[in-house]
């Protein structure tokens, strides 16, 4: 029987098969799982692509529920989650794999970030993982296990990554706050950090080809981590297996955060 067996759950974050969240997703839905999901609301209803893309997707696997949904409007999580209700029952799991700056603003300096591109990264980046675990907190069994996706960049300076870095710092502090607040109640949440991977978001980030050639010479491991690697640990740290772990940042990243200087054989 497989570990989410009988057990629903909520994703937000697929935007294509390259996404983080789809990589979970097909590891969650191998253990059993039955999931609800979100798109980017279209602004074409006459072209609807971004359902159409995850329709593609996540029909296959037998879901059940697929709204539209801008974290930016309290509205939409509220639908969303009432629908969740409805179809899916008492949820045991949400997955939030969401970020976002203004290119602009993720090209540029940090020190000369606007305040608008700052409040925007800010509000979809970290503000949604805390207006989406105060509604899940209703809707989760004891038991229940919330998991967001962060990168290395939250914790030391990668050139490129600028604002998005300062973003993961606030959500990793989330993740700690969130894990004190909701342990009581019997959730857990962590955060995930991967190693960097091909996808629509990572596409903007500035040097990230040169980060992902980094790590197959520099990680312990000498190669980068692959979606599969990732969605393991993701479904893992969703599922029963991590009963004990929360508040935690767990690396999926082949150990490359442990180094404090490249390996004797790469060139500088
Ligand atoms: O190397 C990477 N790709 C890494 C990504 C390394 C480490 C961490 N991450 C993180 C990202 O920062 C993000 O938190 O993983 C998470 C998922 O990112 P992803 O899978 O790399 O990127 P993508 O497939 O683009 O999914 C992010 C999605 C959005 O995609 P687009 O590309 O359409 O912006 O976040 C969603 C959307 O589906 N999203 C929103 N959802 C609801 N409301 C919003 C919003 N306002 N904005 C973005």
């Amino acid at each position: 029987m497989g570990l989410f067996e009988g057990k629903t759950g909520l994703v937000f974050g697929i935007a294509n098969d390259h996404s983080i969240a789809w990589a979970i997703t097909q590891k969650l839905h191998e253990e059993g799982a039955t999931m609800g999901f979100t798109h980017l609301p279209d602004k074409d209803p006459e072209r609807p692509r971004m359902e159409r893309r995850l329709r593609k997707l996540v029909e296959p696997i037998g879901a059940t529920l697929m709204m539209p949904c801008d974290v930016q409007k309290d509205e939409d999580l509220d639908a969303v989650f009432a629908a969740a209700r409805e179809e899916l029952g008492p949820l045991d799991f949400v997955l939030h794999s969401i970020a976002y700056a203004p290119i602009d603003d993720l090209k540029g300096q940090t020190v000369a970030v606007s305040r608008d591109g700052f409040l925007t990264s800010m509000e979809i980046s970290v503000y949604s993982l805390l207006s989406i675990s105060c509604r899940a907190r209703e809707h989760l069994k004891p038991g229940g296990s919330i998991l967001t996706l962060t990168y290395l960049g939250g914790e030391k300076v990668i050139p490129g990554y600028n604002i998005m870095g300062v973003c993961k710092a606030a959500l990793e502090s989330s993740v700690q706050y969130l894990a004190h607040e909701l342990g009581p109640d019997g959730i857990r949440i962590n955060a995930l950090s991967a190693g960097p991977l091909k996808t629509l978001s990572s596409s903007a980030v500035g040097d990230f080809e040169v980060m992902m050639k980094l790590y197959n010479s520099a990680a312990p491991m000498r190669r980068n981590v692959s979606p599969e690697d990732v969605g393991k640990t993701g479904m893992f740290l969703l599922s029963d297996l991590a009963s004990g772990i929360t508040g935690e940042n767990v690396h999926v990243d082949s150990g490359f955060h442990i180094m404090g200087a490249p390996p004797a054989d790469v060139e500088v």
